[in-house]
Formats: C-alpha cells, structure tokens, sequence
C-alpha cells in the first residue's frame, strides 16, 4: 500500500466520527459537506494545520502527514463537533 484515503460525510455530524490511517503511508482525507444540519460549515484540524470552510456538496482534500503516530481531534469552527483522525 503506497497511499491511502479516508473520506468523511459532513451531515449534522462527521460520518465515520473516528478514521483510522496507517503510519508512514501518504493519506489524504476528504471531507463533503451534505447538509446545512448543525453548524458544521468549516473543519478545523489543528494539529495539520487545517481550517478551512466547507461549501455545501464541495469535497475538499487534504494531504495528512501520516509520520507521527497518534490520535488528533478534528471539529467545527466553534469547537463544538468533534471526531479524530488516528494514524497508528
Ligand atoms: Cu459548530
């Protein structure tokens, strides 16, 4: 395996809540919007440096550096849904 994909369905929460990545393996993450259910407009993911707006129906991909094992919690701009990305 030389790379990897995980995709996340935005729609009143994140759907998987928790994605798991291999270490060392290029990931790329994806998140799609579906719905205007809860507040769930923009993900953040601060541990990548991630935050961004999610456009409705607009896919939006990011490239994951899988080198360090862990859990990292992603959310909305408030904070206030949550899921994790782990790479182990
Ligand atoms: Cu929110």
């Amino acid at each position: 395996m030389n790379k990897q994909e995980a995709n996340i369905i935005v729609d009143g929460g994140y759907k998987p809540a928790q994605v798991t990545l291999k270490q060392g393996v290029p990931a790329q993450l994806t998140f799609k919007r579906i719905s205007n259910v809860g507040c769930l407009d923009q993900v953040q993911l601060p541990a990548f440096h991630i935050k961004t707006d999610l456009p409705l129906n607009e896919a939006q991909t990011f490239a994951i550096d899988t080198s360090k094992p862990g859990g990292y919690t992603f959310s909305c701009g408030m904070d206030m849904a949550h899921g994790k990305v782990v790479i182990e």
